[in-house]
């Protein structure tokens, strides 16, 4: 067993590479891994299958002889507005989406498998004997909120996030599961972070397609986050109207918590929005000028206009990649259809023009989000 002044020390490490928050727990199944099957066999997965995956129960089979989790926690917090301050279509530019505060700056997942390979090898220096080490950072079949529940670093709300006293909700979570037998951040007699959500409800009440169908449990097929993201193909109407203006993820839950009220900003210029430079003009193109863009509150005409290429080239290293090019045009189109423009506006008719070539497109999908739509848009029943 390591000591405690191992355990400070690999605090250290991790402070010094940027991580806010960093606890140990033991690499074993606490009671939020036990209530998985259930969780899954109400269907609650939607199309995302790789939750099923018999090792997210069992840490010992994504790593015989696992002893120890590290977890690690990274404010991604951007000085800006949340969702539910800033009022929809609220530029002259035309409408605009919401592009939730995880994607507005680099991809994380590559900036913090770097910070860990970084720290494997410190612990490979510090930690002579032989031993296993894997890094996770979504990528793996583990349950990060219970394991970071259980190393001290926060409570799982009932919107399922794991919240920080501190630091609120806006940080990832990455995990080192090891072989190493380390000191756990609480001892044997030590109660792990308690439940702060009171009697409130706030984030229940707030999500507008009822995906937090009671506390602590996610119906993930109905969170706009999942539609956005992860499922591919057609998404359900019922949900299209509530989508509202969202078009990669959704903060809503987050932005009316209480814990989130005044936290503090991130200190990596990683995660502030991106701006897009005007592209070059190509031979042939218009006059119009091509104008800087950015994701906080991006232009969804300039989004839903994007070719696959420009899309690809956009978003390299970036999250916004995984929702992929076809995925981001469909989503515009609903938050276009969504859109308050109203009819006889120059806005309307420059909306009406765009969706009208969208919904001739050769890909299926795009052309059916954009016929509803135009349907919306144009008060047809849609
Ligand atoms: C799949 C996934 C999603 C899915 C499903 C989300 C979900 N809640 O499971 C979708 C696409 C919807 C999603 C959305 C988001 N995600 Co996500 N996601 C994941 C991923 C890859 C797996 C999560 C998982 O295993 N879910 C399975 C379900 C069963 O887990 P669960 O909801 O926690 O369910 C448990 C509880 O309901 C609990 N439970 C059941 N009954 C009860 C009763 C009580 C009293 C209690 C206490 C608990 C309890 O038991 C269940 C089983 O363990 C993780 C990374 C990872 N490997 O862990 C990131 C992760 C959870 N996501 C993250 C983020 C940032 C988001 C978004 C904020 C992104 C966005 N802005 O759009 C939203 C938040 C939506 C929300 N309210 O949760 C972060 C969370 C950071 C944090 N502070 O919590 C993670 C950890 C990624 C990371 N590496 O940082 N995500
Ligand atoms: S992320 Fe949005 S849709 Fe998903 S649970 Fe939270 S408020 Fe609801
Ligand atoms: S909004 Fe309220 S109930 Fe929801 S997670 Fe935050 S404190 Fe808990």
């Amino acid at each position: 067993m390591a000591s405690p002044a191992d355990t400070a020390w690999i605090i250290e490490q991790t402070r010094a590479r940027g991580f806010s928050l960093c606890g140990i727990a033991r690499a074993e199944s606490y009671p939020e891994h036990a209530r998985l099957p259930e969780w899954l066999a109400c269907g609650y997965a939607g199309e995302m299958r790789y939750l099923a995956d018999p090792r997210r129960n069992d840490p010992a089979r994504i790593l015989p002889g696992a002893k120890s989790a590290i977890v690690c926690a990274l404010n991604y917090n951007s000085r800006r507005p949340y969702s539910t301050e800033v009022p929809a279509d609220s530029t002259e530019e035309g409408p605009r989406g919401w592009i939730s505060r995880y994607a507005w700056g680099d991809d994380y997942h590559e900036l913090i498998l770097t910070k860990f390979n970084d720290l494997i090898g410190a612990l490979r220096e510090r930690f002579t004997e032989p031993f296993e080490a894997r890094a996770y950072v979504d990528t793996g079949p583990i349950l990060e909120r219970a394991f970071a529940h259980r190393a001290g670093l926060g409570w799982q709300g009932k919107n399922t996030c794991l919240i920080n006293e501190a630091l609120g909700s806006w940080f990832f979570l990455g995990v080192i599961v090891t072989t190493l037998e380390l000191l756990p951040s609480l001892g044997p007699a030590e109660a792990p972070p308690p439940d702060l959500c009171g009697n409130c409800r706030l984030c229940l009440d707030a999500c507008p397609t009822g995906a937090l169908v009671e506390p602590y449990v996610l119906d993930a097929s109905r969170c706009i986050s999942y539609l956005t993201i992860e499922l591919r193909g057609s998404i359900p109407e019922e949900f299209r109207a509530p989508m509202g203006r969202h078009v990669f993820g959704c903060d809503i839950c987050q932005d009316v918590c209480p814990w989130n009220r005044s936290v503090p900003a991130t200190q990596l210029d990683s995660f502030h929005p991106r701006n897009i430079s005007p592209r070059e003009k190509m031979p042939g193109e218009s006059d119009a000028p091509a104008r800087a863009e950015s994701l906080f509150q991006p232009r969804l005409e300039w989004l839903a206009a994007l070719t696959e290429e420009e899309f690809r080239r956009i978003f390299r290293g970036s999250a916004i990649k995984r929702a992929k090019w076809r995925g981001i045009v469909r989503n515009a189109c609903i938050a276009l259809g969504n859109s308050s423009a109203r009819r006889g506006t120059v806005t309307h008719a420059r909306i009406s023009a765009l969706l009208e070539r969208l919904a001739a497109s050769p890909d299926a999908g795009i052309a059916e989000h954009a016929r509803w739509a135009l349907a919306r848009l144009c008060g047809e029943s849609a």
